[in-house]
């Protein structure tokens, strides 16, 4: 089973360690591998970083497709581009965020989320919304720091990620963390044992479910709107995109 996570920033450094900590979590058997697009934002913490980001997901897609890859995993919180990629391929296409609000779900009756900016908080709480998961999640946090931080500062963005995390444990009245970032993926255990709590992580929740899917011989369901676009002409920048193969 070949899994690919795609970090939908350009930040090589970040996609090799979501790769990692993807690997470490995989079953044995299941083969990952990471990529990033080619062009778009270093980090995402805005709609518009998100708009942008969305056209790489879809051409790391479309080179998946070529490779056969078994699944995708779009490895940004704010779940960018996730329908247009489920339209581009039979293959399952899982976002770290629904993941880890389904999988949150299960082991808890209420949650919150610990992001990184306050300003991206508003995205959670649509994809909560849009997902139906609003009425388990108490509050969407932030520690407030850039999502390269993590990268940079490793140190002092998870010990504040870490404080954040505290304080939602004594306040929100909650029986699990989600962490709200890709760039978090291999911060699941430290901030667990800080907290005290079960830490839900995208990243690594999602491979899980992408291996359960495959191996229900599952994938994307191509009737209704999730079909493959309809082949027509795209003008520019975007002439690769013209008249997809409906397969
Ligand atoms: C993210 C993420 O997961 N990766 C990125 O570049 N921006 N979202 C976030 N809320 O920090």
């Amino acid at each position: 089973m070949h899994l690919r996570v795609i970090n939908p920033n350009t930040t090589a450094g970040m996609t090799r360690k979501i790769g990692d900590a993807a690997s470490r979590i995989a079953a044995p058997g299941t083969q990952i591998s990471a990529t990033n697009p080619a062009s778009g934002p270093v980090s995402i913490e805005s709609h518009f970083d998100e708009a942008v980001s969305a056209v790489g997901v879809a051409d790391e897609i479309r080179a998946g497709e070529r490779e056969r890859v078994d699944a995708y995993i779009i490895a940004c919180f704010g779940d960018p581009g996730l329908l247009a990629a489920r339209e581009l391929t039979r293959a399952p296409v899982i976002g770290i965020a629904e993941a880890a609000f389904h999988m949150a779900t299960l082991i808890s009756t209420r949650f919150s989320i610990v992001t990184t900016l306050g300003r991206t908080g508003i995205i959670a709480e649509h994809l909560l919304q849009s997902y139906g998961f609003t009425h388990h999640c108490r509050r969407v946090r932030a520690a407030e720091i850039p999502v390269l931080d993590l990268e940079d500062n490793g140190a002092s963005a998870l010990d504040r990620v870490i404080a954040e995390c505290r304080r939602a444990r004594d306040e929100d009245g909650i029986g699990a963390i989600v962490l709200g970032c890709g760039g978090m993926a291999d911060l699941t255990e430290e901030i667990g044992e800080a907290v005290g709590l079960p830490i839900v992580e995208g990243v690594t929740a999602a491979v899980k479910l992408a291996e359960a899917l495959v191996g229900l011989g599952l994938g994307t369901s191509k009737y209704g709107d999730l079909a493959f676009p309809r082949p027509k002409p795209f003008i520019g920048e975007f002439e690769r995109f013209s008249h997809l193969k409906n397969d």
